[in-house]
């Protein structure tokens, strides 16, 4: 038995949070045994091998700079609990597997590095520094984004390639708003765009929309015959589209204080059932009817029938499903 500790950490997006550590061998190990065992390592610019456990003297980790190496290792500690957390509280799943066992994250991944990705070979989700070192990619929505497609992985497994491939991305950004919106952290407010933190294109802007995709000016608002054929972090746009319509309704609304404006494709005015039950039906659909060969179409009737079990087919928020995903040009 060793005890648990909270450690302080200095987080550079989320602000003072509490991460799990406990007592190592020599000071503290940042490991979650609370999550499965969770642990976070410093790659120091390698590419390659699972990097060096982040450890500490005193238990407080990080300053909230980037400079200090630890930050970053607070970020990605940080999204992996709230996720964790999210995943057991909302939808009753420990674990990515469900088994219990937590994944592992690697921050400092490369130089000037701006990507972050999943790897299902080594259960770990790995960070870069951002360009200039100065805005890794650790903001949580891009952890909960990163550790969603482990879950995924596990679950509908969708082909990372055509119309499958968008669906899989767009569960990422789905269950990276659910778990902000859940999070409840005053320092890094729940909203409808995902790696807004990270400033990616220098100017401010998220790097993805879910109200309105195209506002990057590469997603997909909604479904044409040629989704199949785009990158998967554009075709995604579909789904996101159809999950804040689904959560929120089309039009105006200001969430947060964000202001949203959702149209959709025909014009046709959406309702929303609200957000937690519009997660709820995804996850259904995620782990019950999604497989690898899951399209467009096929998604349509997977959250159909997600709904149906989850509230009757004569439910509203069966109703709801249809008119999102007619609203995206899925009929
Ligand atoms: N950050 C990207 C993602 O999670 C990395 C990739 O495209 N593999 O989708
Ligand atoms: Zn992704
Ligand atoms: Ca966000």
């Amino acid at each position: 038995y060793q005890a648990i500790e909270n450690g302080a950490g200095h987080s550079q997006y989320s602000g003072d949070v509490e991460v799990g550590s406990k007592k190592g061998t020599s000071g503290f190990d940042l490991t979650d045994d609370t999550r499965g065992g969770h642990s976070t390592y410093d790659l120091a610019h390698g590419q390659s091998g699972e990097g060096k456990l982040v450890t500490d003297d005193d238990d407080t980790w990080g300053t909230g700079k980037p400079e200090d190496v630890q930050t970053a290792a607070v970020d990605a500690a940080y999204g992996a609990q709230l996720t964790w957390d999210y995943y057991k509280a909302v939808h009753g799943r420990e674990g990515i597997k469900g088994d219990g066992k937590g994944a592992t994250s690697r921050v400092h991944y490369g130089n000037a590095y701006v990507n972050a990705f999943w790897d299902d070979s080594c259960f770990c989700m790995t960070y870069g520094d951002g360009e200039g070192d100065k805005k890794p990619l650790t903001s949580m929505d891009v952890a909960a984004h990163e550790m969603t497609h482990g879950v995924t992985s596990a679950t509908g497994n969708m082909e990372y390639s055509g119309e499958s491939g968008g669906l899989n991305e767009a569960t990422s950004d789905i269950f990276a708003a659910a778990v902000e919106f859940n999070a409840k952290n005053p320092e890094d407010i729940g909203d409808y765009m995902v790696g807004e933190k990270i400033d990616i294109n220098g100017d401010g802007s998220p790097l993805r929309y879910m109200d309105k995709p195209s506002k990057d000016g590469s997603s997909l608002d909604n479904w044409s015959a040629d989704a199949g054929n785009v990158d998967v972090h554009y075709s995604s746009g579909i789904a996101n589209h159809f999950f804040y319509l689904l959560s929120e309704g089309s039009g105006a609304k200001e969430i947060n204080g964000v202001k949203y404006d959702s149209p959709t494709a025909d014009g046709s005015k959406v309702e929303g059932i609200g957000r937690d039950k519009a997660e709820k039906i995804w996850f259904k659909a995620l782990t019950s009817y999604f497989t690898t060969t899951t399209d467009y179409k096929a998604a349509r009737e997977g959250t159909l029938s997600a709904a149906k079990d989850l509230y009757g087919a004569d439910s509203a928020e069966y109703k709801g499903v249809d008119a999102a995903w007619a609203g995206v040009n899925v009929k």
